[in-house]
Parts: C-alpha cells; structure tokens; sequence
C-alpha cells in the first residue's frame, strides 16, 4: 500500500492548526500509520530539501523548518501521494486553489503550513529521513472495507 511523507510545518503548529490539517487526511479517508512531534536538526532539514540546495531561497527554508517544532506524519492508502498534494495546493498560496490547506490558511510561499512528498520515490525516501521502520505502524482498520473496495 502507498505511503507519503506529510509534515505540519513550524507555522502550522504555532498557529494552531496540526488538527485541521490531520482532520483533512482522515475524513479522506487515509491511514494514518506514524505520527511524532520533533524540532528537526539542521543536518535533517538539509538533507531533506537536498534538491534545493543552493537555490536563493534555501537557506531560509532550512532555517524556517528548524525553527520550531513540527509534526511529521506517514500516510497510507491508495494513490496517496499524489491525492494528498492535491489536498496540500500549490506551493504558493497565492496560486493554491480555495478548499485546499494552503489555500485555506496561507498568504506566503515561505510559510506554506505544510510538507508533502512530490512522488512514491520521494515518499519512500523522506519517510526514510524521518522515520525509522519501528516508527511506522501498520494496523487494520475496520471501517477499511467501506472506503476501499
Ligand atoms: P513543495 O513544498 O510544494 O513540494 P518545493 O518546490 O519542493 O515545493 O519547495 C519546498 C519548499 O520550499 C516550499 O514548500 C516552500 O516552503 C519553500 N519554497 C519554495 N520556493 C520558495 C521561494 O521562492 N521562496 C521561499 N520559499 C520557497
Ligand atoms: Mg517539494
């Protein structure tokens, strides 16, 4: 089953919004198999925006992401991956559509409340940064049945 990487982001959190965004996940439908709150270590957010490296905006996206805590989260379900980038919007609040998180609740590409993965690779690959296997719990769900046939 197809699994993406999510994080509520520093901004998020102090706003006040990690049951808001978690709540969007959930009523979808998707399964949420790990969850933890951390301040993420300069080295971590590093590697994990690597593809960013040595654009103008890098060193204040990693400075931002190691601010304050966030909350990183797995998600599991059928074409999770791209479904939640819909549920995510743009990555400029200005151009994400209304009825998505960033359209919803942010103004500022540098404060775009929340994280998720661009593709299956990226997803394996951030949950992988984050995670560790033992983190990551897979559990039956009984309502599965009626949301996937
Ligand atoms: P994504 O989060 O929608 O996948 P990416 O292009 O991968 O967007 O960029 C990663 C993050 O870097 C964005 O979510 C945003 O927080 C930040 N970012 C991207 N472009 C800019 C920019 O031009 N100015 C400031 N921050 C940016
Ligand atoms: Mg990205």
């Amino acid at each position: 089953m197809e699994r993406t990487f999510l994080a509520i982001k520093p901004d998020g959190v102090q706003r006040g919004l990690v049951g808001e965004v978690i709540q969007r996940f959930e009523r979808k439908g998707y399964k949420l198999v790990g969850m933890k709150m951390m301040q993420v270590p300069r080295e971590t957010a590093e590697n994990h925006y690597g593809e960013h490296k040595g654009k103008p905006f890098f060193d204040g996206l990693v400075d931002y992401i190691t601010s304050a805590p966030i909350v990183a989260m797995a998600w599991e379900g059928n074409n999770v991956v791209a479904a939640a980038r819909q549920i995510v919007g743009a990555t400029n609040p200005q151009n994400a559509a209304p009825g998505t998180i960033r359209g919803d609740f942010a103004v500022d590409i540098g404060r775009n409340i929340i994280h998720g993965s661009d593709s299956v690779e990226s997803g394996i690959r951030e949950l992988g940064i984050f995670f560790k296997p033992e983190e990551l719990t897979g559990w039956e769900r009984n309502v599965d049945r009626w949301i996937q046939e």
